[in-house]
């Protein structure tokens, strides 16, 4: 039974060692909630470090820690002190987490801690791969593990892997800083489906793929190698019945029930008639902007003085990563903000800010939450934000008012908060004063619509719908019409080639014998593949054809001592072996200086783009060029020369980062059936990777050997990757 494994830094468990006895307790973190199904179901495996480091465990209380987890399906990660130190405190919390979040005075780039990173995402990939089998499918969880997908997929190709970052995905502007992003790209690029909360990350994310990596994009599908990733974004939500529910139970609790906390709030809403509370909660974490959010009250507090003595912030900060001197930084500013502002403003009866800096169990947070008549939420930046959920859920009574920052995920679905930039303290003031004096109506109107949405889209509904796209990305392959040269079609084809009595291979040159270069003059053939065409060449009752769109005067230079049939100009030119250039077609070219000056106005208005003058056609090559403008050009060109084209007998051919203008009476298909006709072949293989080859692929006869090299819809039979494997595969013809 294939089963699912789901893989994150800390497992949902919490593990303590006293006296050497062993406690587990289950963690009720929002995730380890909405994973439970998944987790749950069939032989479902959760994968992560325990928490305590191999130094802490000597043999004995290791088998245990294994044996204790194994019970809760779940398996360890051993990590050392040195891992702990280096790849989670050290990369992914002084490198990822600031740079993505745009903090990057706070980013180092570390190349000690960098092979750290490496080296624990290998240790994740190791017990990944002890534990799973061909058909299993794996959710990896967040920034720790950026490396991970592609760990896994080198060495099993035929798992479903599906990755979800927790936090923001930065723009390229930022994210092309990261010295390795090449390498974290293709690292999360392992996947089938790549997870974001929001369309913005997921924009950011693409524009990087297509600017980094240059890979095309289509829709929200990247074509990579001979796969197709996946990405989408997908809101994560709150087990939202576990909050209403609690905070349901909480309104039923009789006085000498309730919690000391709850009655200190109490007191301080019965104070007076306008008594209210403010609330913040966070981990103490610079990205969530608790300095700027004091110093907007104090502001507030200025502004308008009436509220003294009426309003409190209650402040709860829990600690966090408190071994990275940023962290370290921000507990000190934040603990003098609050000592300044509550200096200057208490009065005997009051103090504005109660500020707790620890961690509060859920039924406190819970009094927290129903006490408040404002929560105050506004991280500088935030992937999603769950306490802004949570604040939400619950308002059972339908009352309360929550200010968010707009640069938390969670603004995106939660237009009836009152929105804030949190940079802006005279917007946070007013809108804090708007919400005090929120008539009890509006509030009810929003807090509805807000409870629904969360209500619907709970943190299970998150889970299963990723794990919904995950398990449709099983069925892409099928829409591939091609199917993989494998080592099983390759001895079909080789035996038949063998067998043959005449045999054919027609063979594309850019993007199938080389690989792009910006300029295509650099494309020249190097010693290698010459030698492989020499003696592909040189076999007995085999004719290889070079058949290309280059023009006559570029192979002319390129093969001048070689006696190889060339085909040039997509079918005008021909020369076979020794014998002199022959015109197959007689073309026109008086088009081409209409074409051109509209070609120039495209040039000058998209940077890195140019145009390639042939004997007769026109390419406007844009390679270089910004991808995203580039393709907001290609469809105003095509656009443009469609109907300029339409009565001249001319076509637009759309190429590997390149649109040619030709004449319509010349293709490959039409000089490969004229090659065909000269001989009885009974072997043929055809080989491209453009549209240009499409027509040569469907002039062949159904018995021929067609390959495509890349992964797009295709007339051919096979595809392989690229030119590598288009190289391994020739040089076999000649063994
Ligand atoms: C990352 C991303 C994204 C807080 N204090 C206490 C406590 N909490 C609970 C809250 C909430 C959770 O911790 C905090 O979640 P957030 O989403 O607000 O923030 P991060 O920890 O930064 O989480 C974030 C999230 O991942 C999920 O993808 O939303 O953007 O940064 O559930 O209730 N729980 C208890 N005591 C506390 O004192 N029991």
């Amino acid at each position: 039974m294939n089963k699912t494994v789901i893989v994150s830094n800390r497992l949902p468990l919490q593990i303590q060692i006293e006296n050497n006895i062993l406690k587990t307790k289950p963690s009720v973190g929002g995730l380890a909630t909405g994973m439970k199904s998944v987790h749950e179901d069939g032989n479902g495996l959760w994968i992560g470090w325990s928490g305590l480091t191999e130094e802490e465990l000597n043999e004995d209380l290791s088998n245990k820690v294994k044996n204790a987890v194994s019970k809760q399906k779940c398996a360890t990660v051993p990590l050392t002190q040195y891992d702990v130190n280096n790849f989670y405190f050290g990369f992914s919390n002084k490198t990822l987490w600031p740079l993505f979040h745009y903090f990057m005075e706070y980013t180092e780039f570390e190349n000690s801690q960098w092979e750290s990173y490496k080296t624990v995402n290998q240790k994740f990939a190791d017990v990944v791969l002890e534990n799973i089998n061909d058909g299993d499918t794996v959710w990896v969880h967040d920034y720790q593990l950026l490396l991970l997908p592609k760990l896994i997929r080198d060495k099993k190709p035929n798992v479903t892997i599906g990755f979800f970052l927790h936090i923001p995905f930065p723009s390229y502007e930022i994210f092309r800083t990261f010295p390795w992003r090449e390498e974290l790209l293709n690292g999360m690029l392992g996947s089938d489906l790549l997870g974001f909360h929001t369309y913005d990350y997921e924009r950011h994310f693409l524009s990087s793929i297509k600017r980094i990596l240059r890979l095309d994009v289509k829709f929200n599908d990247i074509q990579y190698h001979d796969r197709i990733v996946k990405v989408d974004s997908f809101p994560m939500g709150i087990d939202y019945d576990k909050f209403h529910d609690a905070a349901l139970k909480h309104a039923s609790l009789k006085k000498e029930e309730k919690s000391e906390l709850q009655r200190r709030l109490d007191d301080h809403i019965q104070a007076g008639s306008n008594a209210k509370l403010i609330l913040s909660i966070d981990r103490m974490d610079y990205t969530k902007g608790i300095p700027n959010r004091i110093k907007a009250f104090e502001y507030f507090l200025n502004k308008y003085p009436e509220f003294k003595e009426k309003v409190r912030l209650v402040m709860l900060a829990v600690p966090s990563r408190s071994d990275v001197p940023q962290y370290q930084k921000l507990k000190r500013e934040t603990d003098e903000l609050v000592g300044r502002i509550n200096g200057q403003f208490a009065t005997v009866s009051w103090t504005p800010i109660w500020y707790f800096y620890r961690s509060m169990p859920f039924d406190n947070l819970i009094d927290l939450y129903v006490s408040s008549h404002v929560a105050m939420i506004t991280p500088i930046r935030d992937g999603m934000n769950l306490v802004a959920k949570e604040y939400i859920a619950t308002r059972t009574n339908q009352d309360g008012v929550l200010i968010l920052s707009e640069m938390a995920g969670a603004s995106k679905e939660m237009n009836e908060a009152l929105l804030i930039n949190p940079n802006n303290f005279e917007e946070i003031a007013d809108t804090l004063k708007h919400a005090l004096e929120m008539p009890f109506d509006e509030q009810q109107s929003r807090i509805k619509i807000l409870q629904k949405r969360l209500q619907r889209y709970s943190v299970e509904k998150w889970a299963k719908e990723f794990m919904k796209s995950l398990n449709a990305t099983k069925n892409i392959d099928a829409v591939i019409v091609a199917k993989k040269m494998n080592e099983e079609n390759q001895d079909t084809m080789f035996s038949a080639f063998k067998k043959a009595k005449k045999r054919l291979l027609l063979l594309d040159y850019d993007g199938t014998l080389v690989g792009f270069k910006n300029n295509p003059l650099d494309a020249k053939p190097d010693t290698n593949l010459i030698a492989t065409l020499d003696k592909l060449n040189n076999q007995e009752q085999t004719d290889v054809v070079i058949i290309s769109g280059r023009d006559r005067e570029t192979f002319e230079k390129w093969f001048a001592n070689k006696n190889y049939n060339l085909i040039t100009d997509h079918g005008v030119w021909l020369k076979s072996k020794a014998n002199d250039w022959n015109m197959l077609e007689r073309l026109k070219t008086d088009w081409m200086e209409n074409i051109t000056p509209i070609l120039e106005t495209f040039v000058d208005r998209t940077p890195g783009t140019f145009i390639e003058k042939k004997k007769y056609s026109l390419a406007w090559h844009y390679r270089k060029a910004d991808p995203e403008l580039a393709q907001i050009r290609t469809i105003e060109l095509n656009t443009v020369l469609t109907s300029l084209i339409s009565n001249n007998d001319l076509s637009v051919l759309k190429g590997n980062k390149v649109i040619e203008i030709k004449s319509s009476s010349v293709n490959k298909g039409r000089a490969a059936s004229r090659w065909l006709a000269q001989k009885n072949y009974d072997f043929i293989f055809a080989i491209g990777d453009d549209w240009t080859d499409e027509y040569m692929f469907e002039e062949l006869p159904e018995t021929a050997f067609t390959v495509k090299v890349g992964f797009k819809k295709t007339q051919a039979k096979y595809y392989v990757k690229g030119t590598e494997i288009v190289r391994d595969l020739l040089s076999k013809f000649t063994n």
